[in-house]
C-alpha cells in the first residue's frame, strides 16, 4: 500500500479525483498562496501548479494533505482510526501464553519488520539524478513567498534531518527555512524541538572540549556552558539578549564548529507526515514512516555530510549550521493566523544540492485556519490518542479544535474515579511531550462527546464555579505564541468542567442532565414516520 515516492502519490491523487493541475502562469510570490488559501477554505483538491512564473519547467505541488480524506489516503487507510487501532494492537501486546497466542501475534510482529529503513546505493537513488556541488542556487527552485509581510521566500515543507551528537540517533523534523540567498537559509527549529536540542548538544560538546583544552571560561566554565545552551537554538529574544550573558569570546570560540543538516523536500507522504509527528525524541522518524507506510523507507547517504535522506526525495539540500551563528528570521504569516515576528535563529549553509530531473517542488502554506496543516494536526490527534491513553489511562477522547491551532485548546473527556482527577489529567498533559504547549485544557466527564463543541460549551458554562474550577499554571509556551509575557514562557489554564463530588468539597446536590426515558423514545420512534414532521 506504500507510495514509492511523491510522483506515485500524485498519480494516486489524480486517479481519485483529488488533484487539480493548474496551467495558468502564476507567480510563486503571493499568487499561489491566494489560490491555495481559497481552495483550503472550501475543502478543495491538491494542486499542481505547472506554469510557475520565472521557473519554466518547474512544478509546485501543494495542499496534498488538505482534507480528512486525503490525509487518510496519504497514509493508505480509509479512516485514520485504522492506524490508531494498529498502534493500540502493538501497545497491548501481551506475552504469549501458548502456541495459539504466538500464532495470533505473528501479524503484529510482522508490522515491525517494515519499520527499519533500508539503505540503498547512490545509483539507485533518484534524488541523486542531478548532483550540484558548486554553483548551486536555491532560487533555481520555485520557493514561495506566502504572505505580503513575510520576510522573504520560505521553504515550508522540509524534512530536516539531524543527528544527536550524543547518541548518534537521527531525527526528522519539519522546520521552515527562510531563503536568505542562493546558499543560505534560516533554520527555524524552535527551542523545545528535537533538532534544537541536537544543536545545543553540539554546543555543549564544543564548549566543554574548548573549556578542557584552553580553560577560556575560567572558573565560570560550567555556568558559561549552561548560559550558552540556554541562549542558543531557537527563539532567542530574551531580555538579556540573544546570547544570554555569555561572553562574546565564547561565541567566537565556536567559529568553525558545525552541526550537519540535510533537508529532503518532496518525499512520499508518510515520510513527510512523520516529520511533523510529536514523537519521543529517541524515536527516529524513519521508523515511524516505515510503520505508517507498511514498508521500509529507502534511504541514501548524503554527498557532503554524514546523514541519510529518503532516496526518492525530489530535492535534497545538504549543509550545516555553524554553532553560535544566529540571524533574524521572519516575519512569517503563521498557522496561528498571525505573523510571527522576526527573531534570532541559526543559519543553514548549503554545501551541496541534489535533485531528481525536473524536480517537483512540494510546499504548503499556513495562515488563518483551516489550512492544509489542520488535517495533519487532526491525524496526529487521532493517531496519538492510543499512546496518550497509555500514559493517562482515564482518558476517553480528546479534541483539538482546528480554530485554536493545535496546542491552544484541548478538550478532554475522562472516566473520573477519584477526587481531583481532572487536575491530575491536566498536569499529565502539560508534561507529555509537545502537549506541554497546550494553553487551555478543558476536562469533561466521559458522557460528554468532546467532538461535539456545543455539548462541551454547555457543560463548561453550566458546570463550573470559575474561581474554584479554573487552574492556572506557568510553564513552557510555544515559540509562536505572541501573547505570553515572555517568549517561550507563560501561563496556561485548565478548566475542570466535570461533575463535582462531595469528596471534592461540593456538598450541594448535583442535578441530572435532562434525558427522555427509553420507553417513550422507542414509542415515538415508531410513531415518527406517521407524524409528518
Ligand atoms: C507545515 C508545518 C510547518 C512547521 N514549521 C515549524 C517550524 O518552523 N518550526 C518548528 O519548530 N516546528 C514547526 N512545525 C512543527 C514541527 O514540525 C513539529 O513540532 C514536529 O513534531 C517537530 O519534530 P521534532 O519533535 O522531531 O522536533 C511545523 C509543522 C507543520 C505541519
Ligand atoms: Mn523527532
Amino acid at each position: 500500500m506504500a507510495y514509492d515516492d511523491l510522483r506515485d502519490w500524485i498519480k494516486t491523487l489524480e486517479k481519485h479525483g483529488e488533484l487539480k493541475r493548474i496551467r495558468e502562469e502564476l507567480s510563486p510570490e503571493l499568487e499561489i498562496t491566494e489560490i491555495t488559501d481559497r481552495v483550503s477554505k472550501s475543502g478543495g483538491p491538491a494542486l499542481l501548479f505547472e506554469n510557475v512564473k520565472g521557473h519554466p519547467g518547474h512544478q509546485v505541488f501543494i495542499n496534498q494533505f488538505g482534507s480528512e480524506r486525503r490525509m487518510a489516503l496519504a497514509l493508505g487507510v480509509e479512516r485514520l482510526d485504522e492506524i490508531a487501532n494498529r498502534i493500540t494492537g502493538l501497545l497491548n501486546l501481551k506475552a504469549p501464553e501458548g502456541f495459539l497466542d504466538k500464532l495470533k501475534m505473528l501479524p503484529q510482529l510482522g508490522e515491525l519488520a517494515s519499520v527499519f529503513p533500508k539503505t540503498v546505493s547512490a545509483k539507485n537513488a533518484p534524488c541523486k539524478e542531478m548532483i550540484r556541488r558548486e554553483k548551486f542556487n536555491l532560487n533555481y527552485f520555485p520557493i514561495l513567498k506566502c504572505w505580503p509581510h513575510d520576510g522573504g521566500r520560505f521553504i515550508t515543507l522540509p524534512c530536516v534531518v539531524t543527528r544527536d551528537p550524543r547518541t548518534g540517533k537521527r531525527n526528522i523534523g519539519m522546520y521552515r527555512m527562510q531563503v536568505y540567498d542562493g546558499q543560505t537559509t534560516g533554520m527555524h527549529w524552535q527551542r523545545q524541538k528535537v533538532a534544537a536540542e541536537h544543536y545545543r548538544e553540539a554546543i555543549r560538546k564544543a564548549v566543554s572540549a574548548d573549556d578542557l583544552n584552553q580553560n577560556q571560561f575560567g572558573p565560570k566554565g560550567a555556568a558559561g556552558v549552561a548560559a550558552m545552551a540556554e541562549s542558543a537554538g531557537g527563539a532567542c529574544a530574551i531580555p538579556d539578549g540573544p546570547i544570554g550573558g555569555l561572553p562574546q569570546v565564547a561565541l567566537g570560540n565556536l567559529k568553525g564548529s558545525r552541526l550537519e543538516v540535510a533537508v529532503a523536500i518532496g518525499t512520499d507522504p508518510a515520510t513527510t507526515f512523520a516529520a511533523i509527528v510529536p514523537a519521543p525524541p529517541e524515536v527516529e522518524e524513519y521508523l515511524i514512516a516505515g510503520f505508517l507506510r507498511g514498508a521500509p523507507v529507502e534511504i541514501v547517504q548524503c554527498e557532503t555530510v554524514d546523514l541519510q535522506v529518503p532516496a526518492y526525495a525530489e530535492i535534497v539540500l545538504e549543509g550545516y549550521v555553524e554553532l553560535g551563528e544566529l540571524r533574524p528570521e521572519g516575519p512569517f504569516g503563521d498557522h496561528t493566523g498571525f505573523y510571527t515576528l522576526a527573531d534570532l535563529y541559526p543559519v543553514f549553509h548549503l554545501t551541496c544540492v541534489t535533485h531528481r530531473r525536473n524536480p517537483i517542488y512540494a510546499a504548503t502554506i499556513v495562515g488563518k485556519p483551516p489550512m492544509e496543516d489542520a488535517w495533519m494536526g487532526k491525524a496526529v490527534e487521532r493517531i496519538f490518542l492510543p499512546a496518550m491513553k497509555m500514559q493517562i489511562p482515564e482518558l476517553v477522547d480528546i479534541h483539538l479544535p482546528i480554530e485554536a491551532v493545535f496546542h491552544n485548546l484541548m478538550l478532554v473527556s475522562i472516566r473520573k474515579s477519584y477526587p481531583g482527577q481532572a487536575r491530575k489529567v491536566m498536569n499529565a498533559i502539560w508534561s507529555l511531550g509537545q502537549a506541554m504547549f497546550t494553553k487551555i485544557i478543558i476536562v469533561v466527564d466521559e458522557d460528554c462527546d468532546v467532538q461535539n463543541i456545543p455539548e462541551v460549551v454547555l457543560r463548561v458554562a453550566n458546570n463550573i464555579d470559575p474561581e474554584r474550577d479554573i487552574q492556572f499554571t506557568l510553564g513552557p509556551i510555544d515559540s509562536l505564541d505572541h501573547a505570553s509575557r515572555l517568549p517561550n514562557f507563560g501561563s496556561k489554564m485548565g478548566i475542570d468542567a466535570t461533575r463535582k463530588w462531595q469528596a471534592e468539597g461540593f456538598t450541594r446536590p448535583w442535578p441530572d442532565l435532562i434525558e427522555m426515558d427509553r420507553a417513550t423514545k422507542a414509542k415515538i420512534d415508531a410513531l415518527w414516520p406517521n407524524l409528518g414532521l
